[in-house]
Order: structure tokens, then C-alpha cells, then sequence
């Protein structure tokens, strides 16, 4: 298999820690790529009409995208059912989990983008104002959440998402207010998955 990636996106980081996680690393091939909406990359549109990493093409030929299809695929080739909970509360649970973490990375890309990309007299103030409500609030309900010890697809996307805020967002201070959510990443940031694809 060979997967379009970057180390620092944190939606590729979470096939990789996938991957890594499943005993699947040395079938894939990583074919690095830098790429944002206005500098695309050729060769991953080819393969995913969106232009977007990551993008993994199996075995088969076939290429599949996004995050959240390519690592419950990379599950059921390696069986099924280790990160991506079967049925019942588990199942969702995590699934909602990723939901969140993925719309936080979604968020933090984009204020990247508006910020990184973008000319300064062109960036809106506001729409930043109103992608940084999201990540805050997201943060928010992430220190409320029961963070129990499950690990699965959820805790992989909140430890990716919040990797990529602290890569990109060091001065962001969401620590001070979130004692619980930061000592649950501290513990898990040093499981070898996560220590081996840390960003930066
Ligand atoms: C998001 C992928 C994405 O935004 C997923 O895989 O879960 N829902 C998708 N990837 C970014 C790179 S990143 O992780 O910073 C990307 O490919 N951006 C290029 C573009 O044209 O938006």
C-alpha cells in the first residue's frame, strides 16, 4: 500500500498511528507530500479528486480517503474490531470522539491556512474569531468527557488533533483551564505510537 502523507498533518497521523498500532507500518509505503488549497499537489488529486491528504492506495489499486475510511479499513485488514469498537455504546462513543477531534484539526487547519497562506490584508478577523469558538468549545467538552482508558479511534484523533494545536498553536494556553483533558494526553503522548509520529 502507499499512502499520500505529510508528518505534520494530524489526519495523516492518524493512519500512521493507525497503522502502527494494527502491526500494519511495514506494508505501507509513505509518499510525503506538502500541499495547501492553493499550492495543490498533482499527483494526490489524481488519486483523490478532493486534493487532500491522507489518501491511501491499497493493494487493489483502489484509492481511499479520508482519515476516518482509511483507518477503519487499515481495522478490518488487521481483523477488525481493535480501534473501531464493533457495536454498541464503544462503537459510538469513539466514533463521536473522532468526530469532535477531527473538527477540531478541521478548525485548526483552516485558521493555519487563513493565517500561513493567506495575505494579512486579506484574513478576516472574525471567521478566525468564529474557527477558534469551535476548537475553544470542542477543548471544552473534551475536559468534561469521562476520558476513560479505552483506546481507540477517539482517543487517537484527540491526541492527533491536539498535537497539531500544539505544533502550530504553541502560545494557544488550553491547558490552563483543562487539567483533565492534559494530564489524560500527557499519559497517552508517550505510548509509542504517538511518541514515534510526534510532529515537528
Ligand atoms: C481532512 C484532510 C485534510 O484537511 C481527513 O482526512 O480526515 N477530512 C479529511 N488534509 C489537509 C492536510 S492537513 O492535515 O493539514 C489537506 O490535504 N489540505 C489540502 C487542501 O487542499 O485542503
Amino acid at each position: 500500500m502507499q499512502l499520500f502523507t505529510n508528518p505534520n498533518s494530524p489526519f495523516a497521523r492518524k493512519v500512521s498511528v493507525s497503522a502502527l498500532e494494527l502491526g500494519l507500518a511495514g506494508r505501507i509505503e509513505s509518499l510525503e507530500v506538502s500541499l495547501t488549497p492553493v499550492s495543490p499537489h498533482a499527483g494526490v488529486r489524481e488519486r483523490n479528486p478532493l486534493g487532500k491528504i491522507p489518501a491511501l492506495i491499497t493493494d487493489d489499486g483502489e484509492t481511499l480517503y479520508d482519515s476516518p475510511v482509511i483507518c477503519e479499513y487499515l481495522d478490518a485488514l488487521a481483523g477488525g474490531g481493535r480501534l473501531f469498537p464493533a457495536s454498541g455504546p464503544a462503537r459510538w462513543k469513539a466514533l463521536r470522539r473522532q468526530a469532535l477531534a477531527d473538527g477540531i484539526a478541521d478548525a485548526a487547519v483552516l485558521v493555519r491556512y487563513e493565517t500561513a497562506a493567506r495575505p494579512v490584508p486579506l484574513q478576516w478577523r472574525e471567521w478566525l474569531d468564529g474557527q477558534w469558538l469551535k476548537i475553544r468549545t470542542a477543548l471544552d467538552a473534551l475536559e468534561r468527557d469521562t476520558l476513560d482508558g479505552a483506546f481507540d479511534i477517539g482517543s487517537i484523533s484527540i491526541a492527533c488533533a491536539i498535537g497539531y494545536l500544539d505544533l502550530r498553536f504553541a502560545q494557544e494556553p488550553w491547558r490552563q483551564s483543562r487539567p483533565r483533558l492534559s494530564s489524560w494526553l500527557g499519559a497517552l503522548a508517550e505510548r509509542e505510537s504517538l511518541a514515534a509520529t510526534r510532529p515537528g
